[in-house]
């Protein structure tokens, strides 16, 4: 498999409504795409950085930045034997994972249209519903988040989980599990407090949440650790989690009993399923995480859920939670049982909308095998 043209494509869209959470709000998405064609046949990714480092230390500019003036120069006009070849040919460039795995997963993408099956196959899926749930961004008031969690059940999401920091938590998740006394719920602080909390996180103790996800550090597996050990609730590390190094070292500390898995931030497919593995291997459930992803990111999300390991919903959702009008053809849809079916054609199993794309690009650049 040669690739001989790679096109990375900055798109805006925006959300339908904004969306919270404890390090800001976002409305307006400044998506990258990459397309790249391999042996003839196209394939698509998302890189899912934001445009501010205050999830992780990634950024649209910096991701823009890598790939063109590092990744590309590696990739195109490269022959692979294989797309789980690519992480070793970027291994050389430290952290940048959300610009390796866009680049990585389009040529998943690639490589299962050449060989006619769909992703998730090729990833190594093996269910053909995966189960959803939503994230709910921070609101004003524990009533119109109440009113909020009703919508999403009727829709038949599986799994609410909700954005916190400190001053708006107890009293939301209080209204909530009141109203919805047995529901899976969950909570996502995004690294807002400190192990300073610990007593004020005790008292989500009483709320029996599945979990509470990233209440430390961004980059503090270890604090984890000593809180999670003070606490009865189970923790669940996102932005801690790199590469299966730290999925190692949180389950080997006792940092969390539950993993989140993001795509982007760990690399792509490859890194995803050793992160899986890991977790597998000792005992601890994973589900997907979300991003806001356009319909291509979501679609590789969809794919990577598919994978045995994952057993909790995810923070996938419908294309109309997020969008007017979505980049895929048909878009990702949610069934009334909160399921999303994997697709049975090849790749991603989604036609791109081109025409949409190139009215929502703003810039692109492309690089093919002699340039
Ligand atoms: O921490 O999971 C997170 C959105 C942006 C950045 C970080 C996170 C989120 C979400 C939304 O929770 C998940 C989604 O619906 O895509
Ligand atoms: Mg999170």
């Amino acid at each position: 498999m040669k690739v001989e043209r790679l096109i990375l494509r900055e798109i805006r869209m925006r959300l339908k409504a904004p969306f919270e959470t404890s390090f800001g709000v976002t409305q307006d998405r400044r998506v990258l795409l990459v397309e790249v064609t391999c042996d003839g046949a196209s394939g698509w990714g998302e890189i899912t950085a934001m445009d501010s480092p205050f999830y992780n230390s990634e950024t649209t500019e910096t991701a823009w930045h890598i790939v063109t003036d590092f990744i590309s120069p590696l990739i195109v006009g490269r022959e692979f034997s294989t797309s789980a070849d690519v992480p070793h040919v970027l291994a050389g460039i430290r952290g940048h994972n959300m610009a390796k795995g866009g680049v990585e997963s389009a040529l998943w993408d690639a490589e299962a249209k050449l060989k006619a099956v769909p992703l998730w196959r090729l990833v190594g899926g093996i269910r053909q519903e995966i189960a959803c749930g939503v994230s709910l961004g921070i609101r004003e008031s524990p009533e119109s988040l109440v009113v909020k969690v009703d919508e999403e059940l009727r829709s038949g999401y599986k799994r609410i989980k909700l954005k916190v920091k400190p001053g708006k938590d107890i009293d939301f998740i209080a209204a909530v599990r009141k109203q919805f006394p047995d529901i899976l719920l969950s909570v996502d602080a995004n690294s807002a407090y400190t192990l300073e909390d610990a007593p004020h996180l005790q008292e989500f103790d009483a709320f029996a949440l599945l979990m509470i996800e990233q209440p430390l550090a961004w980059d503090d597996i270890f604090s984890h650790a000593r809180l999670q050990s003070q606490i009865r609730t189970a923790l669940c590390l996102d932005e801690c989690i790199n590469h299966s190094r730290d999925a190692e070292t949180a389950v080997e500390l006792s940092a969390c009993r539950i993993m989140n898995i993001k795509l982007g931030r760990v690399g792509g497919h490859l890194g995803a399923r050793k992160v899986h593995d890991v977790c597998v291997r000792q005992g601890v459930p994973v589900w997907c995480g979300g991003m806001l992803e356009s319909g291509i990111g979501r679609a590789h999300n969809v794919a990577m859920s598919t994978l045995p390991g994952f057993t909790l919903p995810g923070d996938v959702s419908a294309s109309s939670r997020y969008w007017h009008e979505d980049i895929i053809e048909p878009e990702i849809k949610v069934s009334a049982a909160g399921t999303i079916s994997a697709p049975t054609s090849p790749g991603i199993g989604h036609a791109i909308r081109k025409d949409l794309i190139e009215r929502l690009t703003v810039r692109s650049s492309s690089w093919t095998q002699s340039s």
